[in-house]
């Protein structure tokens, strides 16, 4: 799939230190050097059936400042995004309000694409639709029913759904660390069916869905069917990343069931390499005392802010002041802050001097490095917006390497 196009990163004139990002599966912080020079980040993209949310914009954009953050640490960054353009929530959607749902994925899938671009997130080389990858999808459920570690579950229409059992995994569970009891209060919730009878386990996740009447279907090498949610970013990592890449990414709705079956299946398929070396999350954002999601409905909308005049910097300064773990409850205030504070630093950088920029841009790149923490970037930029505006002015052009590196690292264009 096309991605979208990329925004100017410009060179710092020093680099940053070496990145440190916090693991879920080990609870700590890891330090992310990249083997070879190249950092491989996968990103879990979005299911596209409704536009794209704060929430989604927030997740993407914490995974946009540790791309930068490596790439101000010397290293290139190679990043997989996909997206899931079959799957029961958008065949619903597109059931429920009648339209195509091919329509349908491809509508809010451009609208992604342009709210990602107006908000300057670094585009994936790799943007991969589940669709497009159906053969690569194929071919690892193969490979798990061939090893014994998938078996059928009978349906409806007499055809067996392929389900992977985790049993097959003696390193299941170590993505989240959570217990049998949370896993299975949490699985039904996010996509998981633990009731569905002739299952081995309540556990064991859904590979590979037997064509059913009127939904869409494809032949493959498991027979005519579509994948099930978790085995399509195992697949489509795994092509276009190898074993054992630095980050798989994702909101924390993600932790499970979707990483830790996501990285079982990886790791059931080739037991000799682990899946990725971190598993990083970022915060859910909320609103209305609820977390955003487009299945409830309680949305403010990336589209929605631009078509009311909203700048795009001001909505990405607006994340930026939350940490990427935290949860966190969107208001308007947010923004009106952030267009208050964009107007500040963009009338600081354009003074002729300013206030000394060089322990600025040093603190800028440490704040990133030590898990991107956004929220002290911006505050030690606006520190020096106000001494600037304040009158200190000795350091000539101090503005412009202010701007460089919010652009580089912060992804802000002043
Ligand atoms: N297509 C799958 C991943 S393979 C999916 O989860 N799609 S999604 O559209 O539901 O979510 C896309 C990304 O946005 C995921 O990383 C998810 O964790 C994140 N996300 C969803 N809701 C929120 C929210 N309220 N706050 C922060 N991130 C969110
Ligand atoms: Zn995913």
């Amino acid at each position: 799939m096309r991605a979208w196009p990329a925004p100017d990163v410009p060179a710092l004139p020093v680099r940053g230190p070496e990145v440190q990002v916090f693991d879920s599966a080990t609870g700590g912080l890891v330090e992310l050097v990249p083997s070879g020079g190249t950092a491989r980040m996968y990103v879990c993209g979005i299911t596209p059936y409704d536009a794209t949310h704060l929430g989604h914009a927030s997740t993407y954009v914490a995974f946009d400042l540790l791309n930068r953050a490596w790439r101000s640490a010397g290293h290139q960054v190679r990043y997989v995004q996909n997206v899931t353009d079959v799957d029961d929530p958008l065949l619903e959607r597109a059931h429920a309000t009648g339209e195509d749902w091919v329509a349908l994925a491809e509508r809010e899938t451009e609208l992604f694409r342009t709210d990602m671009e107006a908000l300057r997130v670094l585009p994936p080389d790799h943007y991969v639709g589940v669709v497009e990858a159906l053969p690569l999808v194929a071919s690892m459920v193969e490979t798990l029913r061939d090893s014994g570690s998938a078996y059928t579950v009978p349906n409806e229409s007499g055809d067996g759904d392929l389900y992977f059992s985790v049993t097959a995994d003696p390193t299941f569970g170590s993505v989240s660390g959570w217990s049998r009891e949370r896993m299975l209060e949490i699985f039904g919730e996010r996509g998981g069916d633990p009731d569905r009878a002739g299952k081995k386990d309540p556990l064991d996740c859904l590979l590979w869905l037997a064509e059913k009447p009127g939904d869409p279907a494809w032949d493959s090498s498991v027979g005519r069917g579509r994948p099930g949610w978790h085995v399509e970013c195992s697949a489509i990592a795994r092509e276009h990343l190898g074993a054992d890449f630095d980050v798989q990414g994702g909101g924390s709705d993600l932790v499970f069931p979707h990483h830790e079956m996501s990285a079982s299946q990886a790791q059931v398929a080739d037991p000799e390499h682990r899946f990725a070396k971190a598993y990083v999350h970022a915060g859910m954002v909320a609103l209305d005392g609820e977390k955003m999601s487009k299945s409830k409905g309680n949305l403010e909308l990336v589209s929605r802010l631009r078509a009311a005049n909203a700048e795009p910097a001001a909505i990405r300064l607006a994340l930026l002041g939350h940490h990427y773990r935290s949860d966190w409850e969107w208001t308007a205030a947010d923004l009106e802050q952030a267009e208050a504070l964009l107007a500040r630093l963009r009338a600081a950088v354009r003074r002729p001097a300013g206030a000394p920029s060089g322990p600025i841009v040093a603190a800028v790149l440490e704040t990133l490095a030590a898990d991107l923490n956004a929220p002290q970037a911006v505050r030690a930029i606006s520190a020096w917006a106000d001494a600037t505006l304040d009158g200190i002015d000795t350091e000539p052009g101090a503005g412009e390497q202010i701007a460089l590196v919010a652009d580089a690292a912060l992804g802000l264009a002043l």
